[in-house]
């Protein structure tokens, strides 16, 4: 495999969660976190659930990025009550740096769907809610790291598929463009399910890497013809540096697919998630650098936080495989 597991997997778990009464005590589940390196300090921002199935977002720090500690405070998104729809679950947190600040995308379940959040911060204590995108039901929207052409540029999941179990989800991922990240221009499709193999639905992972060869993008696709398991894998795609509506490779295999008991086993089985990137050394251009370590943050079976690690050469390889 691509990714190796850490040996320390879970490395997060329900336990590990502190109790925040009165609602947030002997939580079910802790899973797809968002992940950043800030200075030498590790960071993730965790999917909590409690037993009322209420979610909930915590910070989590490692010095390591192995062993963290959970903050009992959860992130309050200011302005998240100005919303005009009732807003039931804000979760999946994927974190992009762009030019000294932190935006937040997020799946915003509401009274009438699920759609893209944003939230901004500058030092993850203090966040403000920059707005949802309406009208397209959507999860899995991802920024990437820097403006193209001036355009902020994001990824996105429309749920165009809906079943009689489960959330509605999607075939495709779709590529958009703004100025202000509140009015959004669609730009068409990126890439699509492959029907009959691994990745027949897919939805972006973590965001985009920008490397020499391309942007270096993670996606989870699902496999649907095993009867009722829905196999949720993980794989690897490189888009064209100064064109991200255009692939230039993606790998035909999976680069992770749930293989251990804690993936095997869960609230939802059979779930590789992956959410939270990174990558540990870039290069004075802002590329990443070829044969630098990156740790990939992933839920697993939506019951627990989990780590793997990979190269970036191992991964740009695995595109074109
Ligand atoms: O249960 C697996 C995942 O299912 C959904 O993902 P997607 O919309 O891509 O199918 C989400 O509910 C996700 O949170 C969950 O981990």
């Amino acid at each position: 495999m691509v990714f190796r597991r850490s040996k320390h997997n879970p490395i997060l778990t329900r336990r590990d969660i502190p109790n925040i009464p009165p609602h947030f005590t002997d939580v079910t589940s802790v899973f797809n976190p968002g992940a950043v390196k800030r200075g030498d300090r590790y960071l993730l921002l965790l999917r909590v659930q409690s037993r009322g199935r209420e979610t909930s977002l915590l910070r989590a720090e490692s010095r390591n990025g192995v062993k963290f500690n959970v903050s009992a405070r959860p992130v309050e998104l200011h302005g998240l009550e100005n919303e005009e729809h009732k807003i039931y679950h804000v979760y999946d947190p994927r974190i992009t740096a762009i030019e000294d600040e932190f935006f937040i995308t997020l799946a915003v379940d509401t009274n009438v769907g699920c759609r893209m959040g944003i939230a901004r911060t500058a030092d993850f204590e203090s966040f403000q809610f920059v707005g949802v995108v309406p009208d397209v039901d959507t999860r899995n929207a991802v920024l990437f790291p820097e403006r193209i052409d001036g355009w902020y540029v994001r990824l996105d999941r429309p749920n165009t598929e809906y079943s009689s179990f489960g959330p509605p989800t999607g075939l495709e991922i779709a590529i958009a463009i703004s100025e202000d990240l509140v009015k959004w221009e669609p730009r068409g499709t990126v890439m699509r399910g492959r029907i009959h193999y691994w990745d027949e639905l897919i939805g972006s992972g973590p965001p985009p890497v920008k490397t020499r060869e391309g942007w270096l993008h993670i996606y989870h696709g699902v496999a649907t013809h095993f009867g009722a398991a829905n196999i949720y894998q993980i794989g690897v795609v490189l888009l064209d540096l100064e064109d991200p509506s255009k692939v230039v490779a993606r790998g035909r295999n999976n680069v992770l697919e749930p293989r251990e008991q804690y993936e095997l086993v869960g609230q939802v089985s059979n779930v590789v998630f992956p959410t939270g990137l990174i990558v540990e050394r870039y290069d004075d251009d802002g590329f990443a650098k070829m044969d630098s370590d990156v740790l990939l943050y992933y839920g697993a079976a939506d019951t627990c936080v989990c780590l793997a690690t990979s190269t970036v050469r191992e991964l740009v390889d695995a595109c074109g495989e």
